[in-house]
């Protein structure tokens, strides 16, 4: 670990969870999400491998934006196991509560190790209230790869993205400073060719292993990687560099070790690059869905209009509206 990470870790202890007050024991999530007094609908999906659930939930209460189905708010809540902190291990071997012995057979035994609270947390997620959508998308579904063409693009993606009502005030919210001011790592202000890094939600920051920040563009209106031409190339190229090295300065990881690249589909139409350990099998890093910034980058000093032009590949779940329009063209 970096001295710089080292040395947050440190101020972050000292204060509380990154400067927020952490809940008396027994209250849980103070202040925020009811999550004592909320019923599991059911599990959306579930993985072993990832160490993850993904609950459909629902508070009873007042909070009625929505009626997905009966009384009470709707919720997402991701559960999530998180990766050792190596700084932690003798602390855990130290200080648990019990060693159960499970079997043993010759120099071979198996045991379970248990832990006190404060070693022993999960990371959550909530998306509260949730919309049918969010229950949707964390649903497991079957996926069909798509070979968009730049007709296919300007006939029905694009159409379809028009007439969609993807909120992304929390990108504005970011960009704004009006929501994780403080989580901001660096920024370059200027508003062409200027963007923010951030960490990802995904990342927890508490270990390198699975880093994850995103870089958010200042400017507004570009949708994804179709939109670029060489008109962008100063945003892209202030996004590697300045990225890489505001990573290397903050977390002490080199651009050589970092995955960098775009989404398409992405998740949000807002121009947005990932930032990955390259060491970190990161969700969304498929051949089907990632294109490395570099060659982006290069893609478009060949060809300005090198993603207007070509035809594209990505996956889309079964139950998604952009693969039903696919469907209803003969595309699929
Ligand atoms: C999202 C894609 C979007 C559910 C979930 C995540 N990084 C975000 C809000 C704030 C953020 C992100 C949508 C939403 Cl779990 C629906 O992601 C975010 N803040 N990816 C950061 N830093």
């Amino acid at each position: 670990m970096t001295d710089s990470v080292k040395r947050r870790r440190e101020e972050e202890a000292a204060d509380g969870e990154n400067g927020v007050a952490v809940s008396e024991q027994g209250s849980d999530t103070a202040p925020g999400f009811p999550l004592s007094e909320m019923s599991v609908r059911r599990v959306l999906r579930e993985s072993a491998r990832d160490k993850t659930v993904f609950l459909h939930g629902q508070v009873p209460g007042p909070i009625m934006v929505n009626s997905a189905s009966g009384d009470g708010t709707d919720a997402v809540v991701i559960l999530e196991k998180t990766p050792f902190q190596e700084e932690n291990i003798s602390e855990l071997l130290k200080k648990h509560t019990k060693l159960q012995l499970q079997m043993t057979n010759d120099i071979y035994s198996t045991y379970r190790l248990y832990l006190p609270p404060e070693l022993n947390e999960i990371k959550t997620t909530v998306v509260y209230p949730a919309t049918e959508k969010h229950l949707q998308k964390y649903l497991r579904q079957e996926v069909y790869l798509i070979q968009e063409t730049a007709e296919d693009y300007k006939n029905i993606t694009l159409p379809f993205i028009q007439s969609q009502s993807f909120s992304i005030q929390w990108v504005y919210n970011i960009l704004e400073k009006k929501a994780e001011a403080d989580r901001v790592v660096y920024e370059n202000p200027d508003p062409a060719n200027g963007f923010i890094l951030i960490p990802d939600l995904k990342w927890d920051q508490k270990q390198l292993d699975d880093l994850y920040l995103i870089a958010i563009c200042h400017c507004r209106g570009i949708k994804s990687l179709r939109d670029l031409t060489a008109e962008h190339l100063p945003l892209l190229r202030n996004m590697a560099q300045e990225g890489k090295e505001a990573i290397v300065k903050r977390y002490g990881i080199p651009g050589s070790q970092l995955r960098v690249y775009l989404h398409y589909q992405p998740s949000y139409y807002h121009l947005h690059v990932h930032f990955t350990a390259l060491s970190y099998d990161a969700p969304g890093c498929s051949v089907e869905r990632a294109h490395l910034l570099s060659d982006v980058i290069d893609n478009l000093e060949l060809d300005s209009q090198y993603y207007q032009k070509r035809t594209l590949t990505f996956a889309l779940r079964a139950d998604e509206p952009l693969l039903k329009k696919c469907q209803e063209a003969g595309r699929v």
